[in-house]
């Protein structure tokens, strides 16, 4: 079928017709209700008219950005890396990922499991809901799709198929290349220039060149460091949790790029909380369970990592018996080091961003006290300079957490 683009009557009609749908439902009548509150597209909860308890998702792409309209052309082809994205992470580990029911590529539409008894994990961290499970899961997550998309793991042939099958996300990489790291840190009209106008520390960040040339250095990595299968937009937005259970969803943004991508965009997520709870409810005892999480995320993320790669002997890179163990045990070291300082420099990107650029997040623009904002404005931009330019220097999470301390 040509793409055409759904509504909630049209989905209903389209579905009806497809079998994997018709037997996950027994024949029910269908009724659908658009739930989306993401950026970019059209989220419908399809339920059975006779047991409300039998959900899917049904996720449609638009050829525009939902957020500013028709008159912001987006290709709908970024659904065609989501669907192939899902499938290969659902492939590695398939508890942390839907379970997809359909996909069709023309219709850039996805029909995944309805993940009903979980929360957008960055509204939980807003109400101060500790996850004791989490550092663990997204822990695994990283270093599974990570690794296992890797020339740490693949075979030459294996990774060149891989970066022909997603290095075509070309419009949504080039979306994180303006937002991520140009647009956010000049003058610009996608900015929230409400904000900006008369701000001097908005005066002041555009013009920290200092800054700015570090960013430049973090963004030629991601354009052009193909090192695994990055989910693209792994902030907790991103994630859906519960007490036991965590989805990472929305891989739209999936290519192959730097390690330390995804694992910076986390980073930067947890810290926006932190500052959050450091401004606004001052609760000491839940920003120490999300230092403690920071902490363990990073250092469980390197501990598998490394467990995942001790398993093989042969890959892309490694050619068994060319290094002894005692080279081979360093150069690993070394490795997922590297790995930790590129993913605080491109925290600290993704921290900045936040704070003028488009797209904002609830725990820091969602902030209604103006001067409380700025106080986490300031905060949040202070960690992220240090970040920036200071990523090649870092050598622990310990450290990593004293400049998070110090800055509110
Ligand atoms: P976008 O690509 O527009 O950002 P998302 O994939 O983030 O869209 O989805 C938007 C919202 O739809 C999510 O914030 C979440 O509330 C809901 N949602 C998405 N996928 C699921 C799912 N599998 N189960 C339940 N809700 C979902
Ligand atoms: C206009 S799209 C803005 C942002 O939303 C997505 O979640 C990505 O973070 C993107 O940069
Ligand atoms: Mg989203």
């Amino acid at each position: 079928m040509n793409y055409e683009q759904l509504d909630k009557t049209s989905i209903i009609e389209y579905l009806s017709k497809i079998e994997e749908i018709v037997d996950y439902f027994d024949s029910d009548d269908l009724v659908a209700q658009e739930i989306g509150d993401g950026n970019l597209n059209y989220v419908y909860k399809i339920s059975s008219a006779q047991n409300q308890e039998k959900s899917l998702i049904a996720k449609q792409a638009v050829p525009y950005l939902r957020c500013v309209g028709e008159e912001f052309p987006l290709g709908r082809e970024r659904m065609t890396y989501e669907i192939r994205a899902l499938e290969k992470f659902y492939t590695i580990y398939p508890s942390f990922t839907p379970n997809i029911f359909y996909a069709s590529e023309e219709m850039s539409l996805v029909v995944m499991e309805y993940l009903g008894e979980h929360i957008i994990m960055r509204k939980g961290l807003i109400n101060k809901i500790k996850y004791k499970n989490f550092s663990d899961h997204i822990s695994t997550y990283m270093a599974a799709t990570l690794y296992y998309t890797s020339s740490l793991y693949l075979s030459s042939r294996q990774k060149r198929e891989l970066v022909d099958r997603f290095n075509g996300n070309t419009e949504l990489c080039k979306l994180t290349e303006d937002l991520v790291f140009s647009f956010a840190f000049m003058e610009h009209e996608t900015n929230d220039n409400e904000n900006v106008k008369n701000n001097p520390q908005a005066k002041k960040l555009f013009e920290d060149m200092e800054f700015k040339e570090r960013v430049l250095e973090l963004k030629y990595k991601f354009m052009t460091q193909s090192d695994a299968l990055l989910h693209g937009d792994l902030h907790t937005g991103s994630i859906m949790i519960n007490e036991t259970q965590t989805y990472v969803i929305d891989p739209e943004f999936a290519f192959v790029g730097p390690f330390g991508f995804d694992v910076g965009a986390l980073l930067a997520n947890l810290i926006n909380s932190y500052i959050h709870h450091t401004v606004v409810s001052k609760d000491e005892d839940y920003k120490t369970w999300l230092l403690v999480t920071i902490r363990e995320v990073l250092e469980k993320f390197s501990e598998k990592f490394l467990n995942f790669w001790s398993e093989d002997r042969e890959s892309a890179l490694l050619v068994d018996g060319y290094l002894d163990e005692k080279t081979l045990n360093s150069y690993k070291k070394r490795f997922i080091k590297n790995i930790l300082k590129d993913s605080v420099g491109f925290a600290g990107c993704k921290m900045a961003r936040r704070v003028y650029g488009v797209a904002g997040v609830e725990e820091i623009r969602g902030i209604e006290d103006k001067d409380l904002r700025a106080e986490a404005e300031k905060t949040a931009l202070k960690i992220a300079r240090e970040f920036v330019i200071g990523h090649d220097k870092i050598d622990s999470v310990d450290e990593i957490l004293e400049i998070i301390k110090n800055a509110g």
